[in-house]
């Protein structure tokens, strides 16, 4: 008899990821309510062999509703997060709107559950209560820096961010593919997500720059990591950059340790670290040398739909007595980033 679920947003890219991962998971509900804006409430959508009519958002729609799963935007968040709340639901919300509210948590299962501990479902005196997603580049980050963090401390990291599509929903990606075929034809392509050709280039993360020169991205990646690492002194920076893939980020990450840590570790480590799939690129270059027919994994389309992230490792140069690594990872921003990451939130609550 398993708990009865919302999902807020239903027909946005991550809404209808949201329930592929119930369905791919087996996620134990009794009921499921699917609930958008009015523009798409009436709509019907077929999951799991049944027939839903999408339902108009409004207050009562979380009636009797244990977990409410938004990703509809900030705005919406903030204002039906907590009239679900008031309502006896547990909010996964994937926007940014509650991240930093210090009563928050803000939670990737692998790395820190301990902070939605006080939260579950079993005997629930009907309080309601909110839990952050965090964002998606943030989640792919620490899914992978986080097992070499707990070994050796992380004092400094340095990210580059190549960051697909997707994370700016359903119709930027839909524009990459038009205008990709535009750019193709010969003809001018057609800018309304982006205010400039996405296809065939790349540019800045579209999020507001701030006052200091970073953009609202870039400054997630700082706070959410100090946040979940509960760790204000570890010294974040961060280039978030756009580009016209569809629905998986990249990320360049230098890692500074208080402790050594040589790459043979640090490997081992990330092999044995759940929801991380190494890739060790030098291996594949061998088998190439030595004239083998390797299983070609490349990071990108190995990862789009499937819930690991993809890691490789080098050692940092040795200059200045550095003790950094260098990795690359990898992630299905719609899955890892944010549908599977939310719904592995809600198994916890189980
Ligand atoms: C992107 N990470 O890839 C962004 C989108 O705070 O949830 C998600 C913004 C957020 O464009």
């Amino acid at each position: 008899d398993g708990p009865s679920v919302a999902v807020v947003g239903v027909t946005g890219a991550v809404g209808q990821e949201f329930l592929r991962v119930l369905s791919d998971r087996d996620f134990p509900y009794r009921n499921i309510r699917l609930l958008a804006s009015r523009r798409s409430a009436g709509k019907r959508l077929t999951f799991e062999d049944r027939e839903y009519t999408i339902e108009e958002l409004r207050p009562e729609s979380f009636e009797g509703i244990d977990i409410a799963l938004f990703s509809a935007g900030g705005s919406i968040s903030k204002e039906f997060g907590p009239v679900a709340v008031e309502r006896g639901s547990i909010v996964v919300d994937n926007s940014s709107a509650f991240r930093m509210v210090p009563e928050v948590p803000l939670v990737i299962p692998e790395v820190n559950p301990g902070a939605m501990a006080h939260i579950n479902l079993k005997g629930r005196s009907g309080k309601g209560a909110l839990i952050a997603n965090p964002n998606c580049s943030t989640i792919i980050c620490l899914m992978a820096a986080t097992p070499l963090h707990r070994h050796a401390k992380v004092v400094r990291m340095v990210v580059s961010t190549y960051q697909a599509a997707s994370g700016a929903g359903a119709a930027a990606m839909e524009e990459l593919l038009q205008q990709t075929h535009e750019v193709l034809d010969g003809k001018q392509p057609t800018c309304k997500i982006f205010k400039q050709q996405y296809a065939f280039n790349l540019f800045s993360h579209n999020a507001a720059v701030l006052s200091n020169g970073y953009n609202e991205e870039e400054m997630k990646l700082v706070k959410e990591t100090r946040k979940i690492w509960n760790d204000m002194d570890v010294k974040v920076t961060a280039t978030c950059i756009r580009v016209p893939v569809m629905r998986a980020h990249a990320e360049s990450v230098n890692l500074q340790f208080e402790k050594p840590l040589d790459e043979d570790t640090a490997r081992r480590i990330l092999e044995g670290a759940a929801g991380v799939t190494v890739i060790d690129d030098r291996i594949q270059s061998l088998s190439y040398a030595l004239g083998c027919h390797p299983d070609v994994r490349m990071h990108y389309l190995h990862v789009s739909n499937k819930d690991d992230v993809a890691v490789d490792d080098r050692q940092d140069l040795p200059q200045d007595g550095n003790q950094g690594l260098d990795i690359f990872v990898c992630g299905d921003q719609i899955r890892k980033g944010a549908a599977l990451n939310a719904i592995q939130i809600a198994e916890k609550l189980l």
